[in-house]
């Protein structure tokens, strides 16, 4: 994938609230707006990469890209779980993502049970991955310190 690390932000929208009432894995879902920027060549599934709500800190992330086949959604999601512990929910938020790495295609599953181990097999492996000097010197880009400017200059 050529436009990998792909770097993307927008506010946090309310999504169908699935994620934390029913897998206990809350994410954070990107407005149309920015689904409908993905380039052509970042296909539907899973990936990891780091992230960051408003001026906060940098954290580790998982994300789905697609149309959750379990659920069959019919419209394309970008959601976020960020491998952090928030006191509180950020809906209306700035969140700022870079995408670094393929993980998997999205699956449907036999069980609810299976997609949540799926999901915590991939928390796993994305700590892991995003430990290495490549991938964690993302995490110090300035696309995550220069937020304001970022955005008055409109990328
Ligand atoms: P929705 O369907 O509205 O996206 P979720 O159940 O997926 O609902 O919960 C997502 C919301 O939970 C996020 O928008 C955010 O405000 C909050 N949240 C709290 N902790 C996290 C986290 N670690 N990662 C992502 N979102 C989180
Ligand atoms: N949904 C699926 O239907 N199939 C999947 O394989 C799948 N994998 C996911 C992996 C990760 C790391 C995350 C965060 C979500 C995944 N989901 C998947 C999406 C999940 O169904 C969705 O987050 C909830 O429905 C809440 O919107
Ligand atoms: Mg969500």
């Amino acid at each position: 994938m050529r436009s990998l690390p792909y770097f993307c932000r927008g506010e946090v929208v309310r999504g169908f609230g699935r994620g934390s009432k029913e897998l206990g894995i809350p994410t954070a879902n990107f407005p149309d707006s920015v689904v409908d920027h993905l380039p052509g060549d970042i296909d539907t599934g899973i990936y990891y990469g780091w992230a960051c709500v408003g001026h906060g800190d940098v954290h580790k992330m998982v994300m789905s890209i697609g149309w959750n086949p379990y659920y069959k959604n019919t419209k394309k999601s970008m959601e976020t779980h960020i491998i952090h512990t928030f006191n509180e929910d950020f809906y209306g938020e700035i969140l700022s993502i870079v995408i670094v790495g393929y993980i998997r295609p999205e699956k449907s599953f036999e069980s609810l049970d299976s997609l949540i181990t799926a999901i915590y097999s991939d928390i796993s492996e994305a700590k892991e991955k995003l430990d290495v000097p490549e991938h964690q010197c993302m995490k110090d880009d300035n696309f995550f310190r220069s937020i304001e400017t970022n955005i008055m200059n409109g990328h």
